[in-house]
């Protein structure tokens, strides 16, 4: 037997944090996959990713929410009651914060909202590796009031440092569950959705400050060729006219270097040669247009 007579604990947990605290990293190191796409800039991640992290005695679903913040239009109304929505579903909290980073307003947004979760709560201070380790007091010291927390853990998503510790502690504090998913299973993301990120990483990482984080990726079509690729035909959409330009750049220099660089990522997610196909599209306002973020599956 597997679990021989120890229980099997199981449980969701919700990872929340300002953008670049390191959530997508805490949950890549985690699962051991790409799933959650990481950047430089703010808010890559926009919809929930579900990580699925499978031991011999428990099971946890990862949660990695958009950063909960002060809405500001439609597209970051939906990201904050998609936040929220996922924080009243979950067994417990990760809150993240940078050890590299003193308190800002952006952690006290967050914490006033967790002051109305009633799940455990557990501050996790990241970067550690990054800081002077006599420091360390005093930035926990800054947030050890701030909310009852139930545990407190230092920790490096990039490193590994205290990771395992946490997880250990994790699982003991989830309740007697079963299995969700099989143990193969790492995430229930829809292929499509991950794609389109990968895309959108390689825009945001090499046209740097230039296009901005709205930029989305729509995936028309993935089909199966005969001679077994993935077709792929995806269309960037941008708001204006001049992001167009920086897009396809030089004689398409740059929508070829997009197109080159997530068409790797894609064949080692998919484990098969895949042609991808890229289109740009302007469309002035879109972040505004509710219907269109359905169409394009922010969906909670
Ligand atoms: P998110 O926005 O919270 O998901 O943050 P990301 O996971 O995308 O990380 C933002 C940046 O912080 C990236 O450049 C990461 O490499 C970096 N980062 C994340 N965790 C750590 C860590 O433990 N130590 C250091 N030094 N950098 C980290
Ligand atoms: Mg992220
Ligand atoms: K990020």
């Amino acid at each position: 037997f597997m679990n021989d007579n120890k229980e099997f604990h199981s449980g969701f947990v919700a990872i929340v944090g300002r953008p670049n605290v390191g959530k997508s990293t805490f949950l890549n190191r985690i699962i051991g996959q790409k799933i959650a796409i990481m950047s430089d800039k703010a808010q890559t991640t926009r919809n929930k990713i579900q990580g699925v992290y499978t031991t011999d005695n428990a099971q946890i679903v990862f949660l990695d929410t958009p950063g909960i913040h002060k809405p500001i239009n439609k597209l970051d109304d939906f990201m904050e009651d998609s936040a929220m929505s996922a924080l009243n579903e979950v067994d417990a909290v990760l809150f993240m914060v940078s050890a590299t980073e003193t308190r800002g307003a952006g952690d006290n947004f967050i914490i006033d909202k967790l002051k109305k979760v009633n799940k455990p709560i557990y501050l996790l201070i990241n970067k550690i590796d990054d800081i002077n380790p006599n420091k360390l007091l005093d930035i926990m010291d800054t947030y050890k009031n701030a909310l009852d927390w139930s545990e407190v853990f230092p920790i490096s998503a990039l490193q590994g440092n205290n990771v395992d510790e946490l997880l250990n502690n994790l699982e003991n504090r989830l309740p007697e569950g079963p299995q969700y998913y099989p143990e193969d299973q790492v995430t229930d993301h829809p292929e499509r959705f991950i794609v389109s990120e990968l895309i959108r990483e390689k825009i945001l990482m090499l046209t740097r400050q230039e296009i901005p984080y709205s930029v989305a990726v729509e995936i028309q079509s993935m089909k199966s060729q005969d001679n077994g690729k993935v077709h792929i035909e995806a269309t960037i959409i941008v708001e204006r006219d001049g992001q167009k330009g920086i897009v396809i750049g030089k004689k398409g220099a740059m929508l070829k270097k997009i197109g080159t660089l997530a068409r790797q990522d894609i064949e080692d997610l998919l484990g098969s040669k895949v042609f991808l196909e890229l289109w740009v599209k302007v469309q002035p306002g879109w972040r505004d247009k509710a219907s269109m973020l359905k169409s394009l599956g922010y969906r909670k």
